[in-house]
């Protein structure tokens, strides 16, 4: 059996999805993507001109690299979480359990000492794993190797598991046969570039990420922009809308279910909570402060009264950042309590943005 045909077959066994190996010429046309479209990924500060080069060069990645072993790992089915009352945010599923990071890093890791113990080591195997560790266009090598077919979401949806995967690679400098592109694509449908509730899908494979419900709710530090706020629902880490609508993703087998966490205990969580209930899981990623504003705004987007205490108790927290998007979220539920809380906080709030919010939160309830 070639090394290829062996390493995949070894991947498939430990349980990753799909295998497949890709060659390292240049993408040109993720460069292309990257610099045409730089300005819709502002926020993300990392993303340079010199991150595009790299992305699209594996080589410069490990320079004396032959070919690139793609990998994915579906996350479709694993159990939400429950317990908690009152109002509940949504997650992304991809948030279930460890941080895919540790997940995936730790199986291509046993990927690579299988291969050390192979003929890959008489060839003087080099290899550098890789699991947005460096930045390599991760999407565009599974495209490449046959692991999956672009969505017009963008995300790589792989045969039988749809696009809910993580994608992973070893870039080695061991030449091996390269698998060809799926023929696949998604045809006429739109659903998602019609679903996504920000409007972020703005043409087929191109997503706004300062639009993107999961760049806003994970990525962005502060405040979130006014008029995307009532878009976002109750999505407080990610959001899975534009792979939920697709007919592929529908068609599976077997239920995928989304997970939810309790609103109103979200919005009480001290520090030392935080951390322990989160320590090596995705929402770290967005931070106490973060999290914490997701939930106010969605506490908002739902209207539910049961909010409406936890909301007025937080208008006295210590994080300027929450009581600005706590005044929109009291704006949303409207009513005299809520206007008379804000009232009390504005007279002694300091923070110029939290009190611009408490002022027009408070004309919109005094006009109401
Ligand atoms: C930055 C980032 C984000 C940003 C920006 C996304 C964006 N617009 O690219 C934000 C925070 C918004 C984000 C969101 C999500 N992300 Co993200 N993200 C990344 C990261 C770190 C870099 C992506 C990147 O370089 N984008 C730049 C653009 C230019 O490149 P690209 O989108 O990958 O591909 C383009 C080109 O390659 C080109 N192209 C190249 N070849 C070809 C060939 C054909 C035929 C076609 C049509 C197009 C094409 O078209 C593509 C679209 O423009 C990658 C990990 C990595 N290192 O790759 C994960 C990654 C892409 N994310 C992932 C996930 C899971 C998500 C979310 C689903 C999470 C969630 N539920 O909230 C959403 C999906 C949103 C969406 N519809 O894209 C997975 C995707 C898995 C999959 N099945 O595809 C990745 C690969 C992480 C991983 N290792 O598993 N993400």
């Amino acid at each position: 059996m070639s090394l290829a045909a062996e390493v995949k077959e070894r991947a498939l066994e430990m349980g990753f999805h799909a295998a497949g190996i890709a060659t390292v010429e240049p993408f040109p046309e993720v460069e292309k993507a990257f610099l045409e479209r730089q300005g819709a990924f502002s926020g993300l500060r990392w993303f340079t001109p010199q991150r595009a080069y790299i992305a699209s060069h594996p080589q410069a990645i490990l320079p004396p690299a032959r070919s690139i072993i793609s990998v994915a790992l579906s996350y479709g089915k694993e159990l939400p979480e429950s317990g908690g009352e009152g109002p509940r945010g949504r997650l992304s599923r991809y948030t279930q359990g460890q941080d895919y990071h540790r997940r995936l890093s730790a199986k291509l890791r046993e990927l690579v000492s299988f291969m050390e113990k192979g003929s890959c080591q008489k060839r003087g195997g080099e290899t550098r794993i890789v699991v947005d560790s460096f930045p390599l266009a991760e999407r565009a090598v599974a495209h490449r190797a046959g692991v999956g077919w672009f969505g017009k979401n963008s995300n790589i949806f792989v045969p039988q598991k749809g696009s809910w995967v993580f994608l992973g690679e070893i870039i080695s400098n061991v030449e091996m046969a390269p698998d060809q592109p799926l023929a696949k694509s998604c045809g006429n449908c739109r659903a998602c570039i019609q679903a996504c509730p920000t409007g972020a899908i703005t043409a087929p494979y191109a997503v706004e990420n300062d639009r993107c419900i999961s760049f806003l709710t994970i990525e962005l530090k502060g405040s979130l922009p006014r008029p995307l706020r009532p878009l976002m629902g109750d999505w407080i880490f990610g959001c899975d809308v534009c792979q939920e609508v697709c007919p592929v993703n529908r068609r599976l087998a077997g239920e995928s279910v989304v997970p939810t966490l309790p609103l109103i205990p979200l919005l009480r969580m001290g520090e030392a909570e935080f951390n322990l209930k989160f320590a090596g899981r995705p929402m770290q990623r967005a931070q106490r402060s973060g999290l914490r504003r997701n939930a106010a705004v969605a506490l908002g987007n739902l209207g539910h009264p049961q909010g409406l205490p936890a909301l007025i108790e937080a208008l006295e927290d210590s994080d300027p950042v929450l009581r600005e998007h706590i005044a929109w979220a009291l704006e949303q539920l409207g009513g005299k309590r809520a206007q008379a809380a804000l009232e009390k906080a504005w007279r002694h709030e300091t923070h110029a943005p939290a009190r611009e919010e408490m002022a027009l939160a408070l004309g919109s309830l005094t006009a109401a």
